[in-house]
């Protein structure tokens, strides 16, 4: 088991290699928006949200890096950083696949156990394209004790359910603020029902 640090606000930082669906799944995730164009991240960028579970908030400040090689070097910073990684790859690109091993490696360097690390096979609406399979993924997950999980952000298929697996594997501040955050919850409840009603789960993206 990992062994996090309480935090009022915690980091996680997207890794893998270009072109896999970081920013995709983070966009899904905030906006609940997909776009079919490829469009580089370029260094890192940052965004943060908060989260409403069942018995506790959680803030996230979400740090995606680019895939590309010439940005490798900023990259160690924000992984010693972070107490959540999630190390992403392309169902259809085997390559990325197996370079997760390289990802969750440095990981474990700079962090050791002192993070929770969230396997993620994403594009699994092109299942026809496949190099990747499901078994293989949960294989990996098992041997190198991480967690994992299939996404499709085009579809909008287990985003949410990513960051509720990782959310709720993080530890509460403590119990007397989580009391304060379970009072605050109830305010907001019908306004969160309101809103999550409201949005649409499919992407209605016409690629
Ligand atoms: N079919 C399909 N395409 C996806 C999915 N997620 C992302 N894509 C597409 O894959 C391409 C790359 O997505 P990005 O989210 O920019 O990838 P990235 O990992 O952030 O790439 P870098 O910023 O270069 O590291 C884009 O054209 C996306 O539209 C998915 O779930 N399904
Ligand atoms: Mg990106």
């Amino acid at each position: 088991m990992p062994k996090i640090m309480a935090r009022s606000k915690y980091k996680l930082v997207f890794l893998g290699d270009e072109s896999v669906g970081k920013t995709s799944i983070i966009t899904r995730f905030m906006y609940d928006h997909f776009d079919c164009t490829y469009q580089a991240t370029i260094g890192i960028d940052f965004l943060s949200k908060t989260m409403y579970l069942e018995d506790r908030v959680v803030r996230l400040q979400l740090w995606d890096t680019a895939g590309q090689e010439r940005f490798r070097s900023l990259i160690p910073s924000y992984i010693r950083d972070s107490s959540v990684a999630v190390i992403v790859y392309d169902i259809t690109n085997r390559a990325s696949f197996l370079n997760t091993t390289k990802w969750v490696e440095d990981v474990r360097t700079e962090r050791g156990n002192d993070v929770v690390i969230m396997l993620v096979g994403n594009k699994s609406d092109l299942s026809a394209q496949r190099q990747v399979t499901i078994e293989e993924g949960e294989l990996k997950g098992k041997a190198s004790g991480v967690m994992v999980i299939e996404t499709s952000a085009k579809k909008g298929l287990n985003v949410k359910k990513l960051f509720r697996q990782v959310a709720t594997n993080l530890p509460c501040m403590d119990d007397s603020k989580t009391e304060q955050q379970l009072t605050d919850l109830k305010l907001r409840s019908s306004t969160v029902s309101v809103e999550e009603s409201s949005k649409v789960s499919e992407s209605r993206c016409p690629c």
